[in-house]
C-alpha cells in the first residue's frame, strides 16, 4: 500500500517535492478521484476525459497519453493490492521560479498518484445523513476540478463540525452543488439538479446517476432550483465517488420529506451497488 506513481516511476511514498512547485504554491495543477471495486478501477476512462478537459482549460500539457496513464494506473492498483479504495491522481504545472504569470520556459507537470482504502459505506447509505446550507463562495470556474479547494474545505469543515456529512452550497437563492459531491432533489417523481455549467464540477457519479435514471425511465431536469426548492422537495441525495449515492435526510434541521431516505433514492442507489457488484465479479 505504500508505493506511489510520481512522474511514471512506483516509488516508496515518502518523496521529496520542489517548494517552487506551482501546485505547492498556488494550487496551480488538477486532480481526479477515481473509485476501486473489486480491484478495478471504476469508470476510469471517463474521469481520464475530465482530467483531459481540465487540463485544457489550464493550458497544463499532460505529459502522458492517455493508454499509458491507464496501464501505470492499472499497475499501482495492482501493486498496492486495493479491493475496495480510491485513486487519487493529481497533475501540477511543475516546478518554476515563483511569479503569478505562467513560466516562460518549457516546465515539466508533476504527476503523483496513490491508492487508499475506504471504509465500508453500506450503514451511512442505508441510513442517510443530514446536511447543512452554506453560501457558495468560490470562484467562476467550478467546472475545472483544481487544487483550489479551500472555499470547499472550509464548508466541509463547518459540515462536520454540526455532525453533517454535507454542506451544500448556494449561490443567493440557487443551489449549485456540495463541498465534494452533486446534489439531486425529488420533487413529484422528477428529479432535478443543478445544470454542468461553470458553476459546478460536472461529476463522474452525476453522469451515471443521470444515465440511470434515463434507463429508468424517471424524469431528470438539469435545471438550476432554489433553497426554498430543496427545503421542500420530497427527497434529496448526494452523489460523488467517495460516497455513491447518500441520501439527505434533513437539512439545516428541516426534515426532507419523511426525514429517512425516499423510495426513489433506494431505487437509485440499488441500481449504482448493482452496476459497482459486477466488477467485483468480473
Ligand atoms: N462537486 C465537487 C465540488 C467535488 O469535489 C466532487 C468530487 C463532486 C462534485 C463529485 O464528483 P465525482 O462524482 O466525479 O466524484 N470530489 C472528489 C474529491 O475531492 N474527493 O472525492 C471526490
Amino acid at each position: 500500500m505504500n508505493q506511489i506513481l510520481l512522474n511514471g516511476n512506483m516509488i516508496k511514498r515518502r518523496s521529496c517535492i520542489d517548494i517552487e512547485d506551482r501546485g505547492y504554491q498556488f494550487g496551480d495543477g488538477i486532480y481526479e478521484v477515481v473509485g476501486i471495486y473489486g480491484g478495478k478501477l471504476f469508470l476510469m476512462d471517463e474521469h481520464l476525459q475530465r482530467l483531459k478537459r481540465s487540463a485544457r482549460e489550464l493550458s497544463i500539457k499532460l505529459p502522458f497519453t492517455m493508454a499509458n496513464i491507464k496501464q501505470d494506473l492499472i499497475e499501482l492498483t495492482k501493486v498496492n493490492d486495493v479491493i475496495e479504495g480510491l485513486l487519487y491522481l493529481q497533475i501540477t504545472r511543475g516546478v518554476a521560479p515563483r511569479t503569478h504569470e505562467l513560466p516562460v520556459e518549457k516546465v515539466e507537470p508533476m504527476v503523483v498518484a496513490y491508492t487508499k482504502e475506504l471504509g465500508d459505506l453500506t450503514e451511512l447509505q442505508d441510513m442517510g445523513s443530514t446536511a447543512i446550507l452554506q453560501e457558495d463562495i468560490r470562484w467562476l470556474r467550478c467546472d475545472v476540478k483544481t487544487l483550489n479547494l479551500l472555499p470547499n474545505t472550509m464548508a466541509k469543515q463547518r459540515a462536520v463540525e454540526q455532525g453533517a456529512v454535507e454542506a451544500i452550497l448556494h449561490r443567493g437563492e440557487v443551489v449549485t452543488e456540495a463541498s465534494s459531491s452533486n446534489v439531486f432533489i425529488i420533487k413529484d417523481g422528477i428529479v432535478y439538479t443543478h445544470p454542468a455549467n461553470n458553476f459546478i464540477l460536472n461529476g463522474i457519479t452525476r453522469q451515471k446517476v443521470i444515465q440511470i435514471l434515463q434507463e429508468l425511465n424517471i424524469l431528470v431536469k438539469e435545471v438550476p432550483y432554489t433553497v426554498t426548492d430543496l427545503l421542500s422537495a420530497d427527497e434529496v441525495f448526494i452523489t460523488a465517488t467517495k460516497l455513491d449515492v447518500v441520501p439527505i435526510n434533513s437539512v439545516d434541521g428541516h426534515d426532507i420529506g419523511t426525514g429517512k431516505p425516499g423510495m426513489m433514492t433506494i431505487q437509485i442507489l440499488e441500481a449504482m451497488r448493482q452496476l459497482t457488484a459486477r466488477l467485483q465479479v468480473q
